[in-house]
């Protein structure tokens, strides 16, 4: 990714004064080159508050379940409003923050996407995805009838963006696209169950480019995740799964 940004050193500049360096707008940073770097604002913590402060926050987050049947409850726009906001302060390759959050409430919409993502998953369950797939999803009894997708008050269509155009009309390189717009969909999660909403991590298969041209987006993105988020319906029922220990995802030296 980053060959694009070396000199082509095959063609032979002609350094006619000493600033060609800075004149050369092949090579301008996509930010400023003098960016200003001002000290950080940082809040150190006394080790008891850090470890209470942990402890909490790992409740909170163990707490998290998937939820596949949502209530029909609205939820405020200012919550699902912070909630983005908070996923786009996720650290990015060189800055480039490459991710766009479709946010939809429409009942319309909402209903072209499930009709969109429900014709796809009926052939993805009975063809594409094969026996040993379908067997291993068993115990979570999903299959291609989508009704969170019409019952939940919103739906965040999660975009990644593989490259931008700067003002000048240049191309803009993303850097490390895959692991910016994943890191940012997990601070997304951590802020919808801070705020007291459940969603559903869902991965629509083969629906990407319809739905990128139902909701307009340019060919330069590609859909990763779409997350219904709400309330779960007062029946909400979730699989009894255990998690990991530490001593299984942790090796220490
Ligand atoms: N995308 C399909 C299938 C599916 C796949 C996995 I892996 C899951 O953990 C859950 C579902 C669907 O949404 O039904």
């Amino acid at each position: 990714e980053l060959k694009e940004n070396v000199p082509d050193t095959t063609t032979k500049v002609t350094e006619t004064d000493s600033d060609s360096e800075d004149i050369d707008d092949d090579f301008l940073p996509a930010l400023p080159k003098d960016l200003k770097h001002i000290p950080l604002v940082f809040n150190q913590l006394s080790e008891e508050e850090s470890l209470k402060k942990s402890e909490e926050f790992y409740q909170l987050m163990n707490a998290r379940r998937t939820v596949r049947h949502f209530s029909r409850k609205d939820i405020p726009k200012d919550v699902i409003y912070n909630i983005i906001k908070t996923a786009g302060t996720s650290p990015s390759g060189a800055h480039t923050e490459p991710w766009t959050y479709v946010l939809v409430h429409s009942p319309e919409i909402k209903e072209k996407i499930r009709d969109i993502i429900e014709e796809e998953e009926e052939i993805n369950y009975k063809k594409r995805m094969g026996k040993v797939w379908t067997t291993d999803l068993k115990p979570f009894k999903t299959n291609w009838i989508k009704e969170y997708l019409t019952e939940a008050p919103y739906l965040i269509l999660v975009f990644k963006q593989l490259y931008s155009f700067r003002t000048d009309g240049k191309k803009k390189l993303h850097y490390y696209n895959d692991q910016s717009v994943n890191l940012s969909t997990g601070i997304l999660l951590a802020a919808i169950q801070n705020a007291g909403l459940v969603s559903l991590t869902s991965t629509p298969l083969n629906c990407g480019p319809a739905l990128r041209t139902l909701l307009g987006r340019p060919k330069s993105e590609k859909l990763s995740l779409l997350l219904p988020v709400g309330y779960p319906a007062e029946d909400c029922l979730v699989p009894d799964l255990q998690r990991k220990s530490l001593n299984e995802i942790m090796v220490e030296f």
